[in-house]
């Protein structure tokens, strides 16, 4: 559908560097929602009227709903690598294109989850909180000692791209042994390249230091650590969440770490999100940052490029960068 300009029509979902805009503007006429406010379900079908692409985040939901408001809309182009904001299903039945972001946050949000497991065994926010709050008035021996990260084992749940670039850096930087569980087991080169051996839930659960969460989100997926998990593993375990929210029973977690089920948590993403459940936030060992695993100027800006490279290469060529659903739209 073309504008009055003769051009076709882009909407943009969230704020967005310039630099993506001008790309996009090459092409097509664009309106970005500049206030970056998350908008409700009813402004953003109300903002894509006439549009034929359209860029979010995982904070705009695609549904059934949406697309039949819009039956004009081509392809939904999501800034980040996770689309569980997507109906699936409907997108499909409606024949529209989605796309997602893989590869160019990989190693970044590895990176972050590092970050995380460092934070959190080592108890560096909460000690940082205890220096600030004028606590710190002579050293001990025991104080703030954590739990030891180089020469431990790390298991990790979720073994795509990022579980690999975890699992590089768990094993070759620190020496760490590596079990991982996921629905299919790596090729062999692979499981050797990442020095990472497979194992079951159960084993993975109760071997494992430090546990790394980075499954894909899915119903099947909701609560895949809840009490009865967390109660499987060593007391002196740390459990980091960079996956998505609702993969960890919040409620069980914040109860888990306040009885010291477990010694300590670091989690980026949560159930509800942005709210946070609010016991989580009045226990001292658990790290809490807000969804910024893959946040670097340079891979948001990646990121953003990339959802804006999948719209143009699809609407002027018919073929996306990094298509979800590309059989099914050839079908429809
Ligand atoms: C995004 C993420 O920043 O890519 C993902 O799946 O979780 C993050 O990198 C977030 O989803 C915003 O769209």
């Amino acid at each position: 559908m073309a504008n009055n300009t003769g051009r076709p029509a882009v909407f943009v979902s969230r704020k967005v560097f310039p630099e993506v805009i001008a790309r996009l503007s090459e092409h097509f006429d664009v309106e970005m929602n500049d206030t970056d406010s998350v908008l409700s379900p009813d402004q953003l079908a109300q903002r894509l009227q006439g549009k034929v692409g359209v860029l979010t985040t995982g904070s705009e939901r695609v549904d059934a709903a949406l697309l039949a408001a819009n039956p004009q809309l081509r392809i939904v182009a999501n800034i980040a690598v996770g689309f569980n904001n997507f109906d699936m299903a409907a997108i499909n039945a409606a024949g529209v294109l989605a796309t997602n972001t893989p590869d160019v946050l990989t190693e970044t949000t590895a990176d972050f989850g590092f970050a995380l497991l460092m934070a959190t065994a080592r108890r560096v926010t909460e000690s940082e909180h205890f220096l600030r709050a004028g606590q710190w008035n002579k050293w001990s021996l025991d104080m703030f000692a954590g739990a030891e990260v180089h020469g431990s084992t790390l298991g990790i749940l979720g073994m795509g791209r990022i579980g690999q670039a975890i699992a590089r850096r768990g094993a070759h930087g620190f020496g760490m042994k590596v079990i991982y569980h996921n629905r299919s087991k790596l090729a062999p080169e692979l499981e050797a390249e990442c020095k990472a051996s497979y194992v079951d839930k159960a084993t993975l659960l109760k071997t494992a230091d430090h546990v790394m969460l980075v499954l894909p989100y899915s119903p099947e997926a909701h609560h895949t650590i809840g009490a009865a998990e967390i109660a499987q593993m060593k007391p002196t375990a740390t459990l980091v969440n960079i996956a998505r929210g609702g993969i960890v029973d919040d409620a069980a977690l914040a109860l888990a770490l306040r009885n010291r089920v477990i010694a300590a948590a670091g989690l980026d993403v949560f159930e509800g999100e942005p709210k946070v459940h609010p016991d989580l936030l009045t226990v001292p060992n658990v790290v809490l940052t807000p969804h910024i695993a893959s946040a670097t100027m340079g891979t948001r800006m990646a990121m953003a490029m990339l959802a804006a490279d999948n719209v143009i290469a699809f609407l002027t060529t018919g073929h996306a960068v990094t298509p979800l659903n590309a059989a099914a739209v050839a079908k429809a």
